[in-house]
């Protein structure tokens, strides 16, 4: 349809929608801001990807047998929460809060007759007591919110990898301070120093700036739990099966074992502690929003080159058949 068989009536509104498509439009930018505040005022930071060690060194105190250190490669950049998802951050997301510390539970009562002194605003307290599935679908109900996916992001949970990653900040001791236990309760709530969750970000950050990824509370991952291979890897993801998701960090009701970088432990996913909570992970924008029919293209010629043992010729030749698959067939069934 031509422009100028268009109504005249019509123009002005047209005008204004093809307005708004440039303002939404440039996704990309330049170079990837270092921290990024979202539409429920949600704080995450860049990690930019790399190689390390996963896992740790049995000399470590309190390394166990699940924890054989491996090479891995991040192979793309993201950012991860700042800190945990609060209560009032999943409230506002999702209509309601399952934690267990908050109402009566935290507020202050007089020691002898019970009655509540004073509330205790919980807000900004990890939420916690809430399912891997509940996790899950907070993650997708803040990526369908309209200003987030304005900015196309697509919040999920970090895998194991990414978690421990951004944990070490670029350490290699049990934790990311350091190996001194003694100075863990500077920077994390755990069975020494708390009886309940504490509000986020109230002991020291990480190098990356990273709050609690030293307990308060335990942070469901997006991995079933599984062994370790020795073997290098590449942005692993995980068993395709399990029993268990994945956490990781440790939180206020274990000891300093538990909150080491490299410990893991794991929870059906529908574990509710109210110890256990999670942060969000994004995955850095993408290269280009290629077309759904070029990625499907391109994933399967991946899919075939991968998966033919005697690669070369054989592989390119299989790859030019699947780039094309959906225009070809038309023809040749045709009437
Ligand atoms: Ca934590
Ligand atoms: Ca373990």
């Amino acid at each position: 349809m031509k422009p100028t068989s268009l109504p005249a009536a019509l123009l002005p509104s047209l005008l204004l929608s093809l307005l708004s498509l440039a303002v939404a439009a440039p996704r990309i930018p330049a170079a990837e801001p270092r921290t990024i505040t979202n539409s429920i005022g949600m704080k995450l930071v860049l990690i930019p990807k790399g190689q390390f060690t996963m896992g740790s060194p049995v000399e470590e105190e309190g390394s166990e047998d699940d924890e054989t250190p491996h090479a891995v490669t991040l192979t793309t950049d993201y950012y991860l929460g700042v800190t945990e998802v609060t209560q009032d951050q999943f409230r506002r997301v999702m209509g309601s809060n399952p934690s267990g510390f908050q109402g009566e539970k935290v507020a202050e009562k007089n020691p002898r007759t019970g009655r509540v002194l004073r509330a205790v605003d919980t807000s900004n307290y990890p939420v916690e007591n809430l399912t891997w599935t509940e996790a899950v679908a907070f993650c997708r109900k803040l990526s369908a919110l309209p200003a987030e996916q304005q900015a196309g992001r697509v919040y999920r949970l970090p895998t194991e990898a990414e978690w421990e990653y951004a944990c070490r900040a670029g350490s290699k001791t049990a934790y990311h301070f350091g190996p001194e236990v003694a100075k863990l309760a500077e920077h994390a709530w755990f069975d020494q120093n708390a009886k309940g969750p504490q509000p986020v970000a109230t002991r020291k950050p990480n190098a990356w700036g990273l709050y609690d990824m030293h307990g308060n509370v335990w942070e469901w991952c997006s991995d079933w739990l599984g062994d370790y291979s020795a073997e290098p890897s590449i942005a692993p993801a995980g068993p395709k099966q399990g029993t268990d998701r994945v956490v990781r960090g440790g939180g206020w009701d274990i000891d300093s074992a538990a909150c080491r970088s490299a410990y893991r432990d794991g929870g059906e996913p529908t574990t509710r502690l109210e110890s256990l909570g999670f942060r969000v992970a994004v995955t850095a924008a993408a290269p280009s929003a290629a077309p759904n029919a070029a990625t499907r293209g391109s994933t399967r010629t991946s899919a075939a080159v991968s998966s033919g043992a005697n690669a070369g010729a054989s592989a390119s030749s299989s790859a030019k058949t699947l780039i094309a698959p959906v225009r070809s067939a038309p023809s040749s069934i045709g009437p």
